[in-house]
C-alpha cells in the first residue's frame, strides 16, 4: 500500500503530534513544487529557459525559471492561512502573507540556476520556522537553524523527489505520473566515513590554508596521510550534492575564499545551509562553517552567507579540526 505525502503528514499529526497547520504549510510547499516541476520539465517547449534579463539582491543574473519558481511559491504560500510570511533568495525583503499565520517559510526557489539551460539537476530548498507573537518583522526570521520545525528540498532530476524532515527522521517521496508524491524511502543514513568529496577545485588558489592542506591530502590518495584514494564530484547544484551524500555519503564544501574577504562564503545561511544542515543532522551527518555547527549560528540577516562543510561526520570533524589547529 503506497503512502502518499498526505498520508505521511496525517500519520505525523498522530504519532508525533505534528500541528495540523504545519502539515498544511508542508502540503502547500509540495503542491507549489509540483507546479515548478511541470515548468522545469517542459523547458524550451514552454519558453522558460534562458535569462530573465533581471538581477536579484545577491547581484546574480535571474533565469526565467528562477522568477517563475519564485512566483509560484509566493502565490501558493500567500494563500496558505498558516503562513505569516516568507523570505526568498529572489526577494530583497520578506513578504508578509497571513496576519494570523503561525509559520514562516524561507526558500531558494530554484537552486543551481546555472544548470537550468544545460538540463542538469536543480532544486527548491525550503525551511520552516515558527512565528513569534506580534507584528511580523525581519527579526522573526532570524532564528538559528536548530529552531527549524521543518526543512527539505525538491530535486528536479531524473525523478522529481521531495526530501523532508519534521525533526523526526527523513522521508523521501517520488513524484508519480499523476502529480502525487509517493513515499519511497524512510530515514536515509549518511555513513560516518567516505571516499568522495565535492568542492569547486577551480577556486583552489583562493582557499584558506586548512582547506588547501585538507584537499591536498585527499588528492594524495592511498600514498598520503589519509591512506585511501578519494573520488570527486561537483554538480554545481547544492541540492544534487546533498542528495548524493544522503544516499551514499560524502563531504560537500563551499569554504570561505579570498575572492571576496568580506564574504564568509558563497552559500546562504537561512535558505540553503540551514535546511540542508538539518537534513544532514537528521541522517547522522554533520554540518559546520569550519568552526561551529551551522545549526547553532545566530543569523544577522536574511541573505547572510556562510562557509559550508557538510556530510559524513568523521570527514567533517577531520577538516573542521584542521581549522581549529590553525
Ligand atoms: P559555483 C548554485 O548557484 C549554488 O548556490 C549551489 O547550489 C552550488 O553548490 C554552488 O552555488 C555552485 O557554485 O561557484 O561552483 O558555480
Amino acid at each position: 500500500m503506497s503512502v502518499v505525502l498526505s498520508d505521511y503528514l496525517h500519520q505525523q499529526t498522530t504519532t508525533h503530534r505534528l500541528p495540523e497547520n504545519l502539515a498544511a504549510v508542508v502540503s502547500a510547499i509540495a503542491e507549489a513544487c509540483v507546479h515548478i516541476s511541470q515548468q522545469v520539465r517542459l523547458g524550451a517547449l514552454n519558453g522558460v529557459l534562458g535569462s530573465a534579463g533581471s538581477g536579484n539582491v545577491q547581484g546574480e543574473e535571474q533565469k526565467k525559471l528562477d522568477v517563475i519558481a519564485n512566483r509560484i511559491l509566493i502565490d501558493a504560500l500567500s494563500q496558505c492561512a498558516a503562513v505569516a510570511g516568507l523570505a526568498s533568495e529572489e526577494e530583497d525583503n520578506f513578504v508578509a502573507a497571513n496576519q494570523n499565520g503561525a509559520y514562516l517559510v524561507l526558500f531558494d526557489p530554484l537552486d543551481g540556476s546555472s544548470n537550468i539551460d544545460v538540463n542538469i539537476s536543480i532544486g527548491t530548498i525550503f525551511s520552516v520556522l515558527a512565528k513569534s507573537e506580534g507584528v511580523l518583522n525581519t527579526a522573526d526570521f532570524l532564528q538559528a537553524g536548530s529552531k527549524q520545525v521543518a526543512a527539505g528540498y525538491v530535486l528536479y532530476g531524473p525523478q522529481t523527489l521531495l526530501v523532508l524532515t519534521l525533526n523526526h527522521g527523513i522521508a523521501v517521496f517520488t513524484l508519480n505520473q499523476e502529480g502525487v508524491f509517493v513515499n519511497t524511502q524512510i530515514n536515509p543514513a549518511v555513513p560516518p566515513q567516505t571516499r568522495e568529496f565535492a568542492i569547486n577545485m577551480s577556486n583552489q588558489r583562493h582557499w584558506e590554508a586548512p582547506v588547501q592542506t585538507y584537499i591536498a591530502e585527499l588528492l594524495a590518495g592511498k600514498n598520503g596521510v589519509r591512506g585511501k584514494d578519494y573520488n570527486m564530484r561537483w554538480v554545481a547544484s547544492m541540492v544534487a550534492e546533498v542528495h548524493r551524500i544522503l544516499m551514499r555519503g560524502g563531504v560537500f564544501m563551499y569554504p570561505k575564499d579570498a575572492r571576496d574577504p568580506n564574504k564568509p562564503g558563497k552559500l546562504r545561511l537561512m535558505y540553503e545551509a540551514n535546511p540542508m544542515s538539518l537534513l544532514i543532522k537528521q541522517a547522522g551527518g554533520l554540518a559546520t562553517d569550519a568552526h561551529q555547527n551551522i545549526l547553532d549560528i545566530v543569523p544577522q540577516g536574511l541573505h547572510q552567507r556562510v562557509s559550508v562543510i557538510l556530510g559524513s561526520a568523521e570527514e567533517v570533524e577531520y577538516v573542521t579540526a584542521k581549522h581549529a589547529a590553525t
